[in-house]
């Protein structure tokens, strides 16, 4: 983590932006905070709770901030994504805030904002490395370390077996962020702490309940589930759509196998309470508000961090039903 102050093309994109300010700004120059920007938003899409409550939470802070919010819902398209970011720089927001479903593809558009000085700030999920000057910052969550996060609950729980731990992977939205991050983490301390494992299989189920199920039910048409001791699913969707495959075949979520599930959701605390998972590890949409202050931070030309990482825990289920009244999505 550095900080980057905002030079060269960064602050000559600011001053264009705030000069060519698009309709609806209110020039009151009160320091910064709240004084009616207009923001393009160019969400992923609605696939889980945690989208859900991700885009409630930035429509209902951009309000209170009194900013105008206009906001696409990508439907977990990055065509749709682009598109709606180019509407954007034709409209000249003040900035633009993009939940990029997938890491590549982003260059040019992202050039074109550049080059029409508006500065764009990533929420939730990153791009690749290679487009790092072309954003200002990113506010999300750091999803190599909830891989980690899961790895280290598994390769202690699965320490004693000898015979080696067989794992099922059900990987999120191919090529996006979480989906890369979350599995590398994983395997990471999986390896670093020495467990003896397997792969069994590994897919994606897109971040959704539906695809989710499907995939579990094709692993286990496959492999079956006898001496499969571990579903590790990417978000709690695809776990809940797991756990009713696994009940349709005849089994035991959460004893026959032990599933590990990120984001946090109310359901899944439900599921966590009712025995059928084993282990959470928090992921936080709620960041509406810090997600204004850092838009308000760049267009007032502030110095800002390059990425800023929510808050996040883990809970096993000897908290799942002491959290569950906490969970706010
Ligand atoms: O975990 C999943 C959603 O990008 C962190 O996207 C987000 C993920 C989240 O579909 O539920």
């Amino acid at each position: 983590m550095f900080k980057k102050a905002l030079a060269g093309i960064g602050a000559g994109a600011l001053l264009f932006g705030l000069t060519a300010c698009g309709g609806g700004g209110d020039d009151s120059g009160d320091g910064g905070s709240g004084n009616g920007l207009v923001i393009g938003f160019a969400q992923v899409g609605a696939e889980s709770a945690w989208r859900t409550a991700n885009s409630d939470s930035v429509k209902a802070a951009a309000e209170a901030a009194g900013h105008t919010l206009k906001f696409v819902d990508g439907q977990q398209e990055q065509e749709t994504q682009i598109s709606a970011v180019r509407d954007f720089i034709t409209q000249q927001v003040d900035a633009i805030v993009l939940a990029p479903v997938v890491e590549t593809g982003w260059t040019d558009v992202l050039q074109e904002a550049e080059d029409a000085g508006i500065p764009v700030i990533l929420a939730d999920r990153g791009v690749e490395a290679a487009d790092e000057d072309l954003y200002v910052t990113r506010l999300g969550s750091d999803f190599a370390e909830e891989g980690r996060k899961a790895g280290a609950w598994a390769a202690e729980t699965f320490a004693a077996d000898a015979d080696g731990t067989k794992i099922l992977e059900l990987q999120g939205t191919t090529g996006s962020a979480p989906a890369n991050d979350r599995k590398a983490g994983f395997f990471e301390v999986l390896d670093s702490e020495g467990l003896n494992y397997e792969i069994v299989d590994s897919q994606s189920g897109n971040f959704t309940a539906e695809e989710g199920k499907a995939v579990m039910e094709t692993f286990i048409t496959t492999h079956g589930l006898d001496g499969i001791d571990l579903l590790y699913a990417h978000n709690d969707e695809m776990g809940l759509g797991a756990i009713q495959a696994i009940e349709e075949a005849g089994k035991v979520p959460g004893k026959d196998i032990q599933i590990i599930i990120v984001d946090g959701s109310k359901a899944g605390f439900e599921a966590g309470v009712a025995g059928k998972l084993n282990y959470i590890v928090e992921c936080n949409p709620v960041f509406g508000d810090q997600l204004m202050e850092v838009v308000e931070s760049v267009v007032n030309g502030d110095e800002v961090e390059k990425f800023t990482p929510v808050e996040e825990g883990v809970f096993d289920a000897t908290q799942f039903e002491a959290e569950l009244p906490n969970r706010q999505f």
